[in-house]
């Protein structure tokens, strides 16, 4: 009898390299990743070329890459088991979404919320990048024919529009691309501002007061928790429509201090709201100290980072390559 090792089911995810990450991009994405990299071969990039929708200043821009990829690290997500790369580093990524361009229409992407939403707050700047930035994410998902991508809530609409363009491409030309499924995680999809509760905790936002960034000092996680807006009640209850800004606090608890939701309850009924802040606060604070404490450690070592950039944009782009060449056989493009 013949022993078939199976495939391994393969994911893709990635963040900008817009700002320093947010407890929202820990809970709602790496915190996942990591566990999903048990069991998956996992893809997990650092889109820088996504970043520059909207204006990035160049040094910090390179600045925030790499630390972004010793946060990545520092959070566990090794760099021998997954493929951590830098989209900018393969360029199938460019070349597949120019590709992909052609097979999405205007109009679905006009319809894409968080163009809507971008366009809104970057009235003076309101780019072409902007508008087919799903399409490149189209093509960051598509080149490695990815099963499963993690996403926080907010990206839900736009792994749809990869599938759409996806089961177009195949409807033309036969199947060439893996439709993928979003990987949404049940609890912490969307870590609101503490700020403005209404709104998702970004990176870009970071400003704001209500935001929390993972490489933060205690002592300011602490404060913006003691300050995070809650409501005019005094009763630890999950319900994100009448108690949005307690709901909030109450599912970081729970994520941090691996409870459920009826045990956060129960843990804080008749206790009070300045109690219950302090103690999500310390459940951030001990769950982000060992990744802070490691990152800054890797941040300073830029030989290492160069290292793990390198083997990463290797692995990824023999896998892309791959899939392009694949894609351009199919348009009638001639090979080289
Ligand atoms: N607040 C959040 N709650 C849950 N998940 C979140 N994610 C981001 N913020 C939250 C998830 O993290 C991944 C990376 O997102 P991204 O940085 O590539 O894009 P984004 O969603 O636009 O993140 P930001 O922080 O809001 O960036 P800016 O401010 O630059 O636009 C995604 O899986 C996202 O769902």
């Amino acid at each position: 009898m013949t022993v078939e090792t199976a495939k391994k089911k393969v994911i893709l995810s990635g963040i900008q390299s817009s700002g320093a990450l947010t407890l929202g991009s820990y809970i709602g994405a790496i915190r996942n990743w990591v566990e999903l990299s048990e069991e998956y071969d996992c893809y997990y990039c650092i889109v820088d070329m996504h970043a520059i929708t909207v204006r990035q200043d160049p040094e910090t821009l390179r600045r925030n890459t790499l630390e972004q990829l010793a946060q990545y690290v520092a959070a566990g997500l090794d760099p021998k088991r997954n493929v951590l790369f830098v989209q900018s580093h393969v360029p199938s990524h460019a070349q597949l979404g120019w590709v992909l361009g052609c097979y999405a229409m205007f109009g679905e992407l006009s319809r894409m919320t968080q163009f809507k939403e971008k366009s809104a707050k970057n009235a003076g700047n309101i780019n072409a990048g902007l508008f087919t930035y799903p399409v490149l994410m189209a093509a960051d998902i598509l080149l490695y024919q990815a099963d499963l991508v993690p996403v926080g809530d907010d990206q839900r609409q736009h792994l749809e529009i990869t599938r759409d363009i996806a089961m177009r491409f195949n409807g033309i030309y036969g199947e060439t691309f893996k439709i993928p499924e979003a990987h949404i995680p049940k609890l912490g999809a969307r870590v609101m501002d503490l700020q403005s509760p209404g709104n998702k905790m970004s990176k870009s936002e970071a400003a704001s007061g209500g935001c929390v960034g993972i490489m933060d000092k205690p002592e300011d996680i602490m404060r913006a928790f003691k300050r995070a807006v809650t409501d005019s009640g005094s009763e630890v209850r999950f319900d994100p429509e009448t108690k949005p800004g307690v709901s909030n606090l109450m599912q970081i608890y729970a994520v941090c201090a691996n409870k459920t939701l009826p045990e956060v309850e129960r843990e804080f009924s008749g206790r009070g709201y300045g109690d219950f802040k302090r103690s999500v606060g310390e459940a951030v604070i001990e769950t982000l100290r060992p990744i802070r404490e490691d990152a800054s450690r890797l941040a300073g070592d830029r030989a290492l980072l160069a290292e793990i950039c390198a083997d990463g944009a290797e692995r990824a782009s023999l896998a892309a390559e791959r899939t392009l060449r694949n894609v351009y056989d199919k348009l009638g493009f001639v090979l080289k």
